[in-house]
Formats: C-alpha cells, sequence, structure tokens
C-alpha cells in the first residue's frame, strides 16, 4: 500500500464505523450471513410500534443483545482507533454500533448516533439514565410512571439533533474518513462521510466486502478492520 494513505499524512481523522468493527469481537452484524435482521425483524422488536405494542418482547429482544454483547469484548481494532486518539487528540469517532466498545477501549471523543444498549429513556418525563442489568428490570418505571425505553435510535425515529450537529462538524472539519465496517445502507448517518468528501476530505473504507460507500471511497482496503487498520498506522 502506497506510503500516503497512512494516517501521518493527515491532520483531522474521523474513523466512522458500524456493525461490522465488531464483528470478530463476535457480535453479529445486521446484514450479510447470520446477520440480526435475519432473526429478527426490525418492524417486530425494534421500533416503537413494536414498543408501545409488546414492551415486554421489545425487551427481550433487547436483553439477548445485551447478553451476546457482554460476553464479548473491544477487539484490537477498537484499541488501535483509541491509541490513535491518544497521540492525535482531535481525532474523533463516530460510531452507528450500540455496544459501547469505543468508550470500553478508551475513546473519548465519541458521537453514538443510534443511542447505545446500556441507557434507557423516558420519553414523556424527558429523563434517561445508564442501566447494564440483564434482564432488563421491566417493572421498574421511570418518573412518568412508564416502561423505560431503550435508548436506541430505531427505524423511523429521529435521531438526536445536538448529536447530529456534532457529529456533522467533524467530519466538515475532517480531511480524512475511515470507514471501518459498514454497508453504508442507513440514513441520515450514511451520508456524512459523503459530505466530507464534498469538502475535500479523503475516504478510506476498510470491509471484507462491497459496500454503498465503495464506489466513491479513494482506497478500499478488503479485508477484516482487525487486519487491514495496522496498515494506515
Ligand atoms: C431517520 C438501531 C428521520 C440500533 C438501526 C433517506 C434515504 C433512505 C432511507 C431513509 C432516509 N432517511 C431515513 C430513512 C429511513 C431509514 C433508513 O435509513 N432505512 C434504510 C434501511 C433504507 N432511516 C431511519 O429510519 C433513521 N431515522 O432518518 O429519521 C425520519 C423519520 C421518519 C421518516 C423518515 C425520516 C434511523 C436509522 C437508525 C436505524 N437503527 N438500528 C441497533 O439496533 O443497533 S439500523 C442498524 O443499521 C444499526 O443501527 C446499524 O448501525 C445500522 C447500519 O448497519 P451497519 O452498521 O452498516 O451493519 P451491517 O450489518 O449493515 O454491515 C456490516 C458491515 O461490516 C458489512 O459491510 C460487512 O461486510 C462488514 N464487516 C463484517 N465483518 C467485518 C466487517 N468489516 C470490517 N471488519 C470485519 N471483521
Amino acid at each position: 500500500m502506497d506510503d500516503k494513505w497512512k494516517l501521518k499524512n493527515f491532520e483531522r481523522v474521523v474513523f466512522f464505523t458500524g456493525a461490522g468493527i465488531s464483528a470478530e469481537s463476535g457480535v453479529p452484524t445486521f446484514r450479510g450471513k447470520g446477520g440480526l435482521w435475519d432473526q429478527y425483524k426490525p418492524e417486530e422488536y425494534a421500533c416503537q410500534e413494536a414498543f408501545d405494542r409488546d414492551p415486554q418482547a421489545v425487551w427481550e429482544f433487547h436483553d439477548k443483545r445485551r447478553e451476546i454483547v457482554a460476553g464479548c469484548k473491544p477487539n484490537a481494532a477498537h484499541h488501535h482507533i483509541a491509541a490513535y486518539e491518544k497521540e492525535h487528540p482531535n481525532t474523533v469517532v463516530v460510531t452507528q454500533n450500540i455496544d459501547g466498545f469505543h468508550q470500553d477501549a478508551g475513546t473519548q471523543n465519541l458521537y453514538e448516533m443510534h443511542g447505545s444498549l446500556w441507557h434507557v429513556r423516558c420519553d414523556a418525563s424527558g429523563t434517561k439514565k445508564e442501566n447494564r442489568d440483564i434482564p432488563f428490570p421491566i417493572e421498574d418505571r421511570s418518573p412518568a410512571g412508564e416502561v423505560w425505553r431503550p435508548d436506541i435510535v430505531w427505524f423511523g425515529d429521529y435521531l438526536n439533533e445536538d448529536t447530529i450537529q456534532k457529529a456533522r462538524n467533524a467530519f466538515h472539519a475532517s480531511d480524512l474518513v475511515v470507514i471501518v465496517g459498514t454497508s453504508g445502507v442507513v440514513w441520515p448517518a450514511a451520508g456524512f462521510p459523503l459530505e466530507a468528501q464534498k469538502r475535500g476530505a479523503t475516504l478510506i473504507e476498510i470491509n471484507p466486502e462491497e459496500s454503498d460507500f465503495s464506489i466513491y471511497c479513494d482506497l478500499c482496503l478488503r479485508g477484516p478492520a482487525t487486519q487491514e487498520l495496522p496498515k494506515l498506522l
């Protein structure tokens, strides 16, 4: 690989990550073989209507995901990114993942575009809190007497405005976006790397397979994140 792609040639790097960066930790991705959406329909287990209809079933699905994630840990790719940020404090990580592995690996400048498996919220009382119980104590009620909802951005949910704005500013200020382990099919998150490119940023993709980003990328490293990421360091 040409030396020009190495991170040392860039000033302001954004890592944009999806489920693929946690695949080598043992956490299932969404699409592709064995993907989560193969076994569970998001409209039945991961959307506001399903939660309003049957909060118990939605929490059982998310308890299963908590159990899987709790049995896994960040892999070398998460740790490489956290170590790079220690040396280069203006690095930003924008993730679509909800597993918390970037924080566990030590990443500080992080935006979780789709929320967190370890936070719950009540829209009626406008409150949110961290909770790591497995199973989630669904009998606990919020200050408004409601069942706490996973603080996750489901299909049809609006993303958090403040998070979007801060993430967008980071993309617009970047000169390199490293896209790690995402199919690029979910919007509006998928649009951000392209906005960065329009403003002159270089796009590098790390993914064993083609994604919706591939045709836009300046470089595609076709392999697993733990193998390909070190090539940029
Ligand atoms: C919204 C919850 C406003 C979290 C998820 C514009 C155009 C088209 C559609 C829309 C649009 N705007 C809105 C929509 C609708 C919708 C959408 O994007 N639909 C798509 C599917 C067409 N978007 C929304 O609803 C968003 N809300 O826009 O609000 C609004 C409101 C109402 C009406 C209109 C607009 C909310 C989107 C958030 C949805 N939440 N999940 C969770 O449960 O985890 S989606 C889910 O997909 C996850 O969040 C996940 O993060 C996201 C993206 O998936 P990936 O991370 O990319 O994972 P995937 O499995 O797809 O790919 C893994 C990749 O890794 C693969 O490429 C694989 O090859 C690679 N890989 C595998 N192993 C490795 C690897 N890579 C590296 N190393 C490895 N070892």
